[in-house]
């Protein structure tokens, strides 16, 4: 029976553990420099949640090559040899009350310590009041739109934030749980219907970052990544706030939901509706005939074309028929067309829309 003290060979593996962890940590500590996988983070607190990544990942690495090179070093070392009896027995251990205090108390202080540093970057993520810009989300089958303060209705293509300021954004759906990713901020958050998610970050990089949606949310699911987080100089930032200023003077703020029965039409304005349908529709609809489709049909003739009598869903080509389309969705051999709440339309804007796609010809 061999002795249980370590000999030479264990102080060698030991020695040769040591050198692959130290790899390991080096590994994780030089990402991004050396593995473009992580992107470089954009903002603040992203950078600390590198941090901790960087930190769990490396301690990881030193476990698990300690941990599984001493189990095959010892499997090694310790094994039957062909001169033992088959009926060998190694070497019991009972009760060392030190080895187990030790092998208790380091992982439990181990454990404790991420748990104090993941704690503190969540309350810097999630809870601490940042007094910066505060910015709404919408998630919708299949895009986000953006609320800003002084900014009528919503903004529906891209989201931009000035340089270094802090942020506030308050998410939320409007149909299905959707998920709220920017890769490049470490900004990920549940938008659900009923409830608002809040992520304060300070974007510190200018650039322009994806937007992506990371829960199954039905068919387009898949084109929740089109839209971009634009950061950039907070002069350039006024610009584009003055223009959505300007654009959605004439937009609702009202939170759209389904109405029932049919809506008025009586005073719709159509200049209103026209910079509602670059916001809402122009993503699906060409301002062409019938069969220039984008997802949805042109929408040229859709109340004045001889050859084009009836509406997708077969009722007559007229205003009332129009705003029922606008109000319920339509569900075709063309698509998806969505109703009400999903486009985010008041009943002001769904007469505003129809005014103004009566006078296309
Ligand atoms: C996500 C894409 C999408 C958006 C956004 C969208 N639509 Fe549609 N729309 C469709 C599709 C697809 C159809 C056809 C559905 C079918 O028949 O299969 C349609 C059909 C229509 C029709 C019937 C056309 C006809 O000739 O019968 C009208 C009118 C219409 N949409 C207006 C609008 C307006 C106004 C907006 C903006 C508030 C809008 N749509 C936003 C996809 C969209
Ligand atoms: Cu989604």
């Amino acid at each position: 029976m061999e002795s249980a003290k370590p000999g030479r060979g264990f102080w060698v593996t030991t020695a040769i553990l040591a050198l692959i962890a130290l790899g390991g940590v080096l590994y994780f500590w030089m990402i991004p420099t050396v593995e473009p996988w992580l992107p470089p983070e954009g903002g603040h607190p992203g950078d600390q949640v590198d941090w901790l990544f960087r930190f769990m990942a490396s301690s990881a690495a030193v476990l698990y090559t300690f941990v599984l090179g001493y189990i095959i070093y010892f499997a090694i070392a310790y094994r039957r040899h062909k001169s033992d009896p088959d009926d060998a027995l190694g070497v019991n251990v009972h009760d060392n009350n030190k080895l187990e205090l030790t092998w208790t108390v380091v992982p439990l202080l181990f454990v404790l310590l991420l748990s104090v540093l993941s704690i503190r970057i969540w309350y810097a993520l999630q809870v601490q009041p940042n007094n910066g810009l505060v910015v709404e989300s919408i998630g919708r089958q299949w895009y986000f739109t953006f609320r800003y303060p002084g900014v009528n209705g919503e903004v529906t293509d891209e989201m931009h934030l000035p340089v270094g300021v802090p942020v506030t954004l308050n998410v939320t759906s409007q149909d299905v749980i959707h998920s709220f990713w920017v890769p490049d901020m470490r900004l990920k958050a549940d938008m659900i219907p009923g409830m608002i998610n809040t992520l304060r970050f300070t974007p510190t990089r200018v650039g322009r970052y994806k937007i992506i949606c990371t829960e199954f949310c039905g068919t387009g699911h898949s084109t929740m990544d089109k839209q971009i987080m634009v950061v950039q100089p907070a002069a350039q930032y006024q610009v584009w706030y003055r223009g959505w200023q300007m654009r959605n003077a004439n937009a609702s703020n009202a939170i759209p939901t389904v109405t029932s029965g049919a809506i008025s039409l009586a005073g719709g304005n159509v200049a209103a509706g026209k910079a509602l349908f670059s916001q809402k529709c122009s993503a699906c609809h060409a301002l062409g005939p019938f069969t220039q489709r984008i997802v949805g049909p042109g929408l040229l003739g859709v109340l004045h074309d001889p050859t084009h009598p009836n509406l997708v869903d077969g009722d007559p080509a007229t205003t009332a028929n129009v705003a029922k389309i606008l109000q319920n969705g339509y569900t075709g051999s063309i698509g998806h067309m969505p109703n009400q709440a999903q486009n985010g339309l008041s009943n002001k804007d769904i007469a505003n829309l129809v005014a103004y796609l009566n006078t296309l010809k």
